[in-house]
Formats: C-alpha cells, structure tokens, sequence
C-alpha cells in the first residue's frame, strides 16, 4: 500500500500488519508491536471516524486531503484530525516500511542517498542522530523534494511532513520501543535499520 496514493476515505478501516507479529523479533517484539498496532493505532483510527461522523461533507475526503487541508475543516475538529488522522497516517507508513525480510536499498536509492549525505552509512547515521534528536515524542523522516533530492526532517507529537513526499519514518514515541528498550532509544534506533523494507521506501521515492 503507497500511503500517500491511498483512496480510502471515512470510515477509515484499521489496515492489517503486512507481517506476523513475530516478524520483526528480535528487534521489534510481538508484544510491541501488538500494542502499538491494536491499541495505539486502532485509537487513531477511532477518534478520526469520531471526529469525521458528523460531517458528512467529509466522508469522501482522503486521508492526505484531510491533512493537506486542515485549515478548510471546521475548526472544532482541526485539531482533532490533525492529532488523529497524523496518528493514523504515520502510523501506516511506520508499520508497512517494516519487514522482516533482510535487504538493503536498491542502486537507485544508494545513489540519491550518496548524493545527498555522502554515502548510505552517512544516511544512516544522520537519520539516527535525528531520531535520538527528537525531544518528547515524534518522527524522524527520510523524504524527497520535487526534483527528487532527500533530506532528513523530524516531526513533533503526529505532524506529518505532508505535502513533502515521505519514504521513509521511525516512530520514537516511547510507545514504539519502551516495552522492549525501555528507556534505551539509541538500540530501538540501531535495530530498527534492520528491519526498513527497502522496496516499499523505493516504491515511494519513484511514485508508485
Ligand atoms: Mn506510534
């Protein structure tokens, strides 16, 4: 599923995990991944239906029109779509750029990345500094610009990069890793390397 392209609209449905539970252990365990899916996600997901039921207006909107077009909503749900929808768009990306699956990113997306932070251990220490970096909670993102060059961003609470276009994003809410880590980010961080579906980020980064 390509996030951005997604046509679904309300009532947003809770989007299955692309793997077992068990997929991404050791470094991602079945007991965080099945709070992070079938508690955290499915209350994004709720509290956006929520907050969409009374507009039907809105029902046909997408989930990037929702977030690209926050200002047009009624502004006694802004916030509430902005909070959950985030949630719920991030967190989509989060779980299907994961696989269990070892690989490692195609020549294309070496080749932008050597032209961007000087080679692919350049990227990938960078993007760990950003996600060690982020205070409280939130995103680190690898996204590209129009003419296709990446770059690093962080994100706080669900804001998403929109309308630059993600590829890639590790979730560093203590959601994401306390169960496992606890308090140690930096070795959720590391391990999450290991497990980045480098098709999906590919397929992303050329449109499809
Ligand atoms: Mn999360």
């Amino acid at each position: 599923m390509n996030a951005i392209a997604d046509s679904t609209h309300y009532p947003f449905p809770l989007m299955l995990l692309p793997y077992s539970y068990e997929a991404l252990c050791p470094h991602i365990d079945s007991c965080t991944l099945h709070f992070h899916h079938d508690r955290h996600l499915k209350t994004y997901v709720e509290n956006l239906n929520k907050a969409l039921a009374p507009y039907p207006d809105l029902h046909n909107w997408t989930l990037y029109q929702l977030l690209t077009n926050l200002e047009k909503l009624p502004a006694e749900i802004q916030k509430t779509v902005k909070n959950n929808g985030g949630g719920v768009f991030n967190h989509q990306l989060y779980f299907d750029s994961m696989t269990g699956c070892q690989a490692s990113p195609s020549p294309i997306l070496t080749r932008a990345m050597e032209i961007a932070f000087g080679s692919f251990d350049q990227w990938k220490s960078k993007m760990a500094e950003a996600a060690a970096s982020v205070f409280g909670s939130g995103y680190a993102w690898l996204v590209s610009n129009d003419d296709g060059t990446l770059r690093i961003v962080t994100t706080p609470n669900q804001d998403t990069p929109l309308p630059l276009r993600p590829l890639l994003l590790i979730d560093v809410w203590e959601h994401a890793y306390y169960l496992q880590y606890q308090n140690l980010r930096a070795d959720y961080i590391k391990n999450w390397f290991c497990v980045i579906d480098w098709d999906k980020v590919e397929g992303r980064y050329l449109g499809k």
